[in-house]
């Protein structure tokens, strides 16, 4: 069935590290062979093999239209009929950030770059020059792409990875992360009060989406930003995965908790390598060459992922009827799974907002790392399997979040009820057969 992404997979794990260029990839919490994709349009993507799957990853975020957007592909292919890349000041990266600063108040001046991690790495380094200060204070299980400093207790593939933190990383590099607990504002208290005076920032995935899905708690926002006030430190929101997504304006809108820097990703590039960091302005001119923070990049600003990315920043502000629609398919996906699970008996949690979900296999509430840790991975593999003969492609772990998009419509997410249905009634059924077999074996 999947025997061309099989013969892919032998190939390519002889020249690239494990047989992917980002390890989450790798199918290594399934234990399955990964597929390779061919294309993808709409709600739909499909593999080499030719099966089609409705696709829950979206590119991790940024397909809030749905895959291969006409308007975003044309705005693509015009922008390459120009040139690829100059590395030079162009007219689109003024409308960027012009349209982002004239949208999202706490942004007063921006900077782009190429990936989340670059966003956060620089946005953090900014916060170090405006304060003066070293330390960073982060959340376990909360994933700020792959920089050193916070490759400390982090989610994503590192937690299916086996190891706790990577290799690689000197101590040097990580000596003033410190490490708090989501949810818990007395452990980010005690945090400041070991360091007084010394930390720079609180840096947070409003929405923590990779080690699953986990909501803030009411007050948990308001609380970091008071905390921030009291002890001098900024707030940065990362917002790469929730920025224009549960709302124009990110989770600091949804939420109305105003960060003083904002991290972004993927999605302000509609799915072109992107990433930027902004905030207030006396924080922002901190950056080189205005000011003595510096970093740089050949490729930021890049033209033709500038054309994409506005292209659908400008369609989500003009259709902001987009959110209230996630936010009712939202309820219909993950409302329509907690109700399948109390049917077929399973004490499964399910997190969810708006267009993110993450259907945990434990029994305990999920509030941060050590809860999400209690999830069954391997009962999470046979349901991703499971879903996946189904034609349901989800995130290939158990810690990264489903991603809907404007283009699941009502009946592509009752086709994945009916999956989730199936799949649950059919477990029960075998662990049925399992017990009576082991009583017969008695
Ligand atoms: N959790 C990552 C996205 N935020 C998964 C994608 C990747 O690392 O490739």
């Amino acid at each position: 069935m999947a025997a061309r992404s099989e013969e892919l997979f032998k190939r390519a794990v002889k020249r690239i590290p494990g047989g992917v260029n980002s390890p989450v990839r790798a199918y290594g919490a399934i234990g399955e062979t990964p597929r390779f994709i061919d294309r993808a349009e709409g709600c739909y993507i499909y593999d080499v093999d030719g099966s089609r799957y409705i696709d829950y990853i979206d590119s991790w975020g940024p397909m809030i239209l749905g895959h291969n957007f006409p308007l975003i592909r044309e705005a693509v292919i015009k922008a390459c009929e120009k040139g690829l890349s100059f590395g030079c000041a162009t007219e689109i990266e003024v409308e960027m950030a012009e349209f982002i600063c004239g949208h999202i108040p706490h942004v007063e001046m921006i900077r782009m770059v190429n990936s989340g991690t670059e966003a956060v790495m620089s946005a953090i380094r900014a916060a170090r020059g405006f304060t003066g200060r070293s330390k960073t204070i982060k959340f376990a299980g909360c994933y700020h792409g792959h920089s050193d400093a916070l490759l400390v207790s982090a989610g994503s593939g590192v937690m299916t990875s086996g190891i706790p933190d990577s290799a690689g990383v000197p101590e040097g590099c990580t000596k003033d992360t410190m490490t708090a607990v989501y949810n818990d504002l007395d452990s980010v208290r005690k945090l400041f009060e070991q360091a007084p005076g010394k930390v720079a920032a609180v840096i947070v995935e409003p929405v923590a989406a990779n080690m699953g899905v986990v909501l803030p708690e009411k007050g948990f926002l308001e609380g970091l930003r008071e905390l921030c006030d009291q002890n001098g430190a900024l707030l940065i929101f990362d917002e790469v995965i929730t920025g224009f997504r549960l709302a124009f304006g990110g989770a600091a809108e949804y939420f109305h908790v105003t960060p003083d820097m904002v991290t972004y990703g993927k999605i302000i590039g509609a799915g072109m390598p992107v990433g930027a960091y902004g905030g207030r302005k006396e924080i922002m001119e901190m950056v080189s060459p205005s000011g003595p923070v510096y970093q740089a990049g050949t490729l930021s600003g890049n033209p033709v992922a500038m054309a994409a990315g506005l292209t659908q920043l400008k369609y989500l502000h003009s259709h902001p009827e987009i959110y209230d629609d996630l936010e009712k398919k939202g309820k219909k996906l993950y409302g329509g799974m907690e109700e399948i699970l109390k049917k077929t008996g399973k004490d499964y949690q399910i997190n969810h907002i708006s267009s993110l979900g993450s259907l945990f296999f434990t029994g305990q509430k999920v509030k941060d790392y050590t809860s999400a840790k209690t999830a069954d991975t391997n009962a999470f593999a046979k349901y991703f399997l499971g879903m996946l003969g189904s034609g349901i492609h989800l995130a290939p772990s158990q810690f990264e979040a489903m991603f809907l998009s404007a283009a699941h419509t009502d009946q592509v997410i009752e086709e994945t009820l009916d999956a989730v249905e199936k799949y649950f009634r059919e477990e029960n059924k075998a662990f049925r057969q399992d017990e009576l077999k082991g009583h017969a074996d008695e």
